[in-house]
């Protein structure tokens, strides 16, 4: 069994141990790669040896915040730390022999599985980098300019640049600190919000332009074809939190978005309502899951016959 620690705790074992990794998760966010790097500089700044598993997954955009505190080759850990990271089944390919060794966990997710030895948890945080921020202020360097800067990339990426419902008064005090300390806030919101790839404009332009409408106006569904991909050049990163984009239209009440995967009769649906619609009923109906307002399932069809068995699915729901 784990054992919890509060922040002050934390601080307290940090202090006294040395030679720490730093793993992050499977497809790694901004909070992950920004709570894990704030902590390793952190940690720098007190004197420790500290480094971060490279993590294969790591997309250009951040790689700028990571890339000076990867490990090389021969460093030989005496801690495993692992950040933003629910399960062990999240561990990147590389951090699997590191699975059951795990020093300390430091996490939002009310899902964690308690799989680290010691562990830190506050689901009630919007990021994992307030807990981090938590940690690190108690220590006597406290925030420096460039941890500022990594833990402002943590908090802002999960919460949508402080507009998710997540959100809390705790999330903008702890933002407010980070640029006091001198997190270049205006930069990187441009950077993180309001810059887009070719790929990303050029997937919206096609998207958008296919978007049809039923129960008056109130279902909106988008569909993603490998030859828009192929297109547009778009990766996986262009696609982004692409599902809301139906659901933000006036109106509507059901956002859809079917994207046709490895082939043709595979097709993923990413559901987004507003209340009282819940997108885990529909999803539930093709043996899919999530939250009741963001939830989703695999449809074995082509996107046109998928659209067809979701729109059955949804007339009950839609008329009653
Ligand atoms: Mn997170």
């Amino acid at each position: 069994m784990s054992k919890l620690l509060t922040p002050d705790e934390v601080a307290a074992w940090l202090k006294e141990s040395d030679n720490f990794l730093i793993i992050t998760h499977k497809r790694p966010d901004g909070d992950t790669l920004g709570s894990a790097s704030a902590l390793a500089q952190g940690l720098k700044e007190q004197g420790k040896t500290v480094f971060l598993l490279y993590n294969p997954e790591t997309t250009s955009r951040y790689l700028q915040f990571v890339k000076q505190y990867h490990a090389p080759d021969d460093f030989t850990p005496e801690h495993i730390i692992a950040v933003d990271t629910a399960t062990t089944e999240l561990f990147p390919k590389n951090a699997d022999k590191y699975k059951d060794s795990i020093s300390l966990c430091i996490d939002h997710h009310s899902s964690n599985t308690l799989y680290a030895e010691k562990v830190c948890l506050n689901a009630e945080n919007a990021a994992c980098g307030e807990i981090i921020f938590d940690i690190l202020m108690t220590m006597p360097g406290k925030v420096s300019p460039p941890t500022a800067e990594r833990l402002y990339v943590a908090l802002s990426t999960d919460t949508g640049c402080f507009s998710f419902g997540n959100t809390t008064a705790y999330t903008l005090y702890v933002a407010s600190q980070l640029v006091y300390a001198g997190a270049p806030n205006k930069e990187l919101n441009k950077v993180l919000f309001r810059t887009k790839s070719h790929g990303r404009i050029g997937m919206e332009g096609l998207i958008t332009s296919g978007i049809e409408y039923h129960f008056d106006d109130k279902v909106a569904i988008a569909s993603i074809t490998r030859k828009m991909m192929e297109t547009t050049g778009a990766d996986e990163d262009d696609l982004d939190d692409i599902a809301a984009l139906p659901g933000s239209i006036e109106g509507v009440c059901v956002g859809i978005t079917i994207r046709e995967m490895s082939s043709p009769q595979d097709c993923k649906l990413s559901v987004r309502t507003r209340s009282p619609y819940d997108a885990q009923e529909i999803c539930a109906k093709f043996g899919g899951g999530g939250h009741k307002l963001a939830a989703g399932c695999t449809i074995e069809k082509t996107i046109p016959e998928a659209k067809t068995e979701v729109l059955k699915a949804l007339k009950d729901i839609m008329q009653s």
